[in-house]
C-alpha cells in the first residue's frame, strides 16, 4: 500500500526508500535539511546569544485535563486534551511561542541504538520528542506542519541505568501494557511534564531540520538536550513489550528510529562554549 512506511532496512518501505513515495524525505539536495543528524560536537558553533528555551506550564498538573496515550504502530504518542480553561504547555524560543501538541518515543532493542539523533556517533537507547507548533503565526498544527518556522521539537535522551524507577516516566510507562498493540488507546490524568526533562538550562544543540517520519516536512526547529535522563531497566523493558501491529502476528515495536541524514549546508549551534 502506497501510504505505508516502516523502519525495516530490508523490504521496500524502509527509510532508504521513503523518498521514492515521499519526495520531501530525500536528503541529497545541498539545500536539504532532513532530520535526524549526527551532532559532531567539535563542529558545533558556540552562540553566546542563543536563547535558553523557556518552558511554560510544563510545571502545571491540570486537574481537569487528560492525556491520551496511543500506539499508532510506529510509536507511542501522548496527547494532552485540555479543558478550555487550562493553560497549555508551551516553549518560548527565539521570540516565538510554540504549543505542545504531543510527545512520543523512539527506542532501541539495546543500549547501542534507539535514539534518532546521535552525538559524536553515539546513540542513546530512547529519544523523546516533544512536538510543538508556532501559535504566533499559525492557526493549528496541520497548517504549521508544512511551513518553515511552523514546528519546534524538543528532544530528550533517556538511558536505562538507574535501579529505581524514574518518577516522571512512571506516570506513563506502566500504561504501555494497555496500549500493547497498534490502535490501542488509554487515558490518564494530566501530570507535570517538567518531570520528564533533565533540568534546564543545559547544553542544548539547535539546528534547522525536518520531521523524521514521512512526509519529512522541513518545518522543524530542533532543540536537542545534550543531558540524558535515567530510567530503570524495568521501565525500559516496558518499551520492549510493545507490538507494531494489531496482534495477528508477533511483531515487536522496536528500533523505530530513522538513520541520520546528511548535514548539508547546516550549522548546529550550542549555548555553552
Ligand atoms: O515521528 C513523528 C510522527 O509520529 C509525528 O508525530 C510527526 C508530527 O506529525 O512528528 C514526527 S517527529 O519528527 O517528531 N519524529
Ligand atoms: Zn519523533
Amino acid at each position: 500500500q502506497a501510504s505505508e512506511w516502516d523502519y525495516n532496512a530490508e523490504g521496500d518501505n524502509g527509510p532508504a526508500d521513503w523518498g521514492k513515495r515521499f519526495p520531501k524525505c530525500n536528503d541529497t539536495a545541498s539545500s536539504s535539511r532532513q532530520s535526524p543528524i549526527n551532532i559532531v560536537v567539535d563542529n558545533t558553533k558556540y552562540n553566546a546569544s542563543l536563547p535558553t528555551p523557556e518552558f511554560i506550564n510544563y510545571d502545571v498538573a491540570h486537574a481537569t485535563s487528560n492525556l491520551i496515550i496511543s500506539n499508532n504502530g510506529h510509536t507511542v504518542v501522548v496527547t494532552p486534551k485540555y479543558a478550555s480553561s487550562d493553560s497549555k504547555a508551551q516553549i518560548k524560543y527565539k521570540g516565538k511561542t510554540y504549543e505542545l501538541v504531543q510527545f512520543h518515543f523512539h527506542w532501541g532493542s539495546d543500549s547501542k541504538r534507539g535514539s534518532e539523533h546521535t552525538i559524536d556517533g553515539k546513540h542513546f537507547q530512547v529519544e523523546v520528542h516533544f512536538v510543538h507548533y508556532n501559535t504566533d503565526d499559525f492557526n493549528n498544527f496541520n497548517e504549521a506542519k508544512t511551513e518553515e518556522g511552523g514546528l519546534l521539537v524538543y528532544a530528550q535522551f533517556l538511558k536505562s541505568f538507574a535501579s529505581s524507577a524514574n518518577a516522571g516516566y512512571q506516570e506513563i510507562v506502566p500504561q504501555f501494557e494497555k496500549v500493547k498493540y497498534k490502535g490501542n488507546t488509554t487515558t490518564i490524568p494530566h501530570f507535570k511534564f517538567d518531570t520528564l526533562l533533565s533540568k534546564v538550562p543545559d547544553r542544548i544543540y539547535s539546528y534547522p531540520g525536518s520531521l523524521t517520519t514521512p512526509t519529512c516536512d522541513e518545518s522543524v526547529s530542533w532543540i536537542v538536550n545534550s543531558q540524558t535522563v535515567e530510567i530503570s531497566q524495568d521501565q525500559m523493558s516496558k518499551f520492549l513489550e510493545l507490538k507494531s501491529n494489531k496482534g495477528e502476528t508477533n511483531e515487536d515495536l522496536v528500533n523505530n528510529y530513522r538513520p541520520v541524514q546528511k548535514l548539508q549546508q547546516r550549522t548546529v549551534e550550542t549555548n555553552v562554549p
